[in-house]
C-alpha cells in the first residue's frame, strides 16, 4: 500500500513497501531464531494497490483487493501510514463472513483522535473502525506517545480495550503480557489481526518512521511476539505502517520490517506443523 497522504508531517512511507519487500529478498527461507523452516510456504506478491489523490477511493481499493486475496492466502499488508489499517480491517472482515474479530497493536499511539473533516489523518482510524471493530477484543501494546491527555487512556479502557505501555509489559514479563494479550483479542473465538506500527518500537531500532519514539519497545521484544502470537492464537492478517526509507538510516528500518514478517511466518508455519 504505497500510500503515505495521511501522515501529518515528515511523510515517506510510500516508499515502504518496495524497501521492505527488496530487504524480505536478502533472507534465505529458514527462520535461525526461531529454528523455522519457510520452504514449504509459498509467499506470493501480490502487487501494489492504486494509490490515488482521492483518499476514499484509495481505501476503497485497498478494501476491495484484500477482499478479493484467495482464501488460502494470510494477507501480510505492508504500508503506507497507519490510516490504511482501516480499510486493511474492513477487506479482512470481508473475507470473513462475519466471524468474530480480534486485533492486537503495537504502536506507540493510541490513533483514537476525532476525526476532522476535510483533514485526513493516520491517527484516527482506531476510532473509524467503531462500526466493526469490538474493543472489548483489542490490545494496544507499547503506547507511550507523550503526546496524549489521561482523556485517551481512560476513553480506550473505559470502552474495553487492553491498552499495555512499556513500562506495564516490563512489570509483568513478556510471558504474562502476551498471554493476556492473546486471552483479550482471542475472546469468543475470535481470530487475530495483527497490526504493527513501526513506532511502537524505539527510534535505536526503527528511526526511519514519521515519529520517532523514545522510549519504545525493543526490537527483539516485537519480533518475538509477533511470533508468540502467530503460534499460539489463530491469525487473520498482518500488517506493517509507517516504514519510512526517505527518513531511515541505511535501512536498519525496512530491514526490522521484514524480520518482522519473516518471524510472522515462522510463527504461522509452527503452529500449523504442531496442529497447535
Ligand atoms: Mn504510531
Amino acid at each position: 500500500m504505497p500510500f503515505d497522504f495521511a501522515v501529518s508531517h515528515r511523510p515517506g512511507c510510500r516508499f515502504g513497501p518496495e524497501k521492505i519487500l527488496s530487504a524480505l529478498n536478502t533472507l534465505s527461507a529458514y527462520c535461525v531464531d526461531k529454528r523455522v523452516s519457510l520452504d514449504k510456504t509459498s509467499f506470493v506478491e501480490c502487487g501494489s494497490v492504486d494509490a490515488l489523490h482521492s483518499l476514499e477511493q484509495s481505501y476503497s481499493n485497498i478494501r476491495a483487493a484484500i477482499a478479493a486475496l484467495p482464501r488460502r492466502l494470510l494477507p501480510i499488508v505492508l504500508g503506507g501510514d497507519h490510516s490504511i489499517t482501516d480499510p486493511a480491517i474492513r477487506g479482512v472482515r470481508d473475507r470473513l463472513s462475519g466471524a468474530p474479530m480480534g486485533l492486537i497493536v503495537f504502536d506507540a499511539h493510541f490513533d483514537s483522535r476525532e476525526p476532522i473533516p476535510g483533514k485526513e489523518h493516520s491517527g484516527h482510524w482506531m476510532r473509524t473502525l467503531s462500526d466493526v471493530i469490538d474493543y472489548r477484543k483489542v490490545v494496544q501494546m507499547g503506547i507511550n506517545a507523550a503526546i496524549y491527555s489521561e482523556a485517551y487512556m481512560r476513553e480506550a479502557e473505559a470502552a474495553g480495550v487492553l491498552v499495555m505501555t512499556p513500562y506495564d509489559i516490563r512489570r509483568v514479563g513478556w510471558t504474562v503480557a502476551l498471554r493476556t494479550a492473546i486471552e483479550h483479542g482471542t475472546a469468543d473465538g475470535a481470530g487475530v489481526y495483527i497490526s504493527v506500527d513501526i513506532d511502537g518500537i524505539d527510534q535505536a531500532y526503527a528511526p526511519g518512521t514519521s515519529v520517532p519514539n523514545c522510549g519504545g519497545l525493543l526490537a527483539h521484544e516485537v519480533l518475538d511476539a509477533v511470533f508468540e502470537i502467530a503460534v499460539n492464537a489463530p491469525t487473520l492478517a498482518l500488517d506493517i505502517t509507517e516504514v519510512s526509507p526517505p527518513l531511515d538510516r541505511d535501512d536498519m528500518t525496512s530491514r526490522l520490517a521484514a524480520q518482522i514478517i519473516m518471524n510472522f511466518m515462522a510463527g504461522v508455519v509452527r503452529q500449523t506443523s504442531s496442529g497447535t
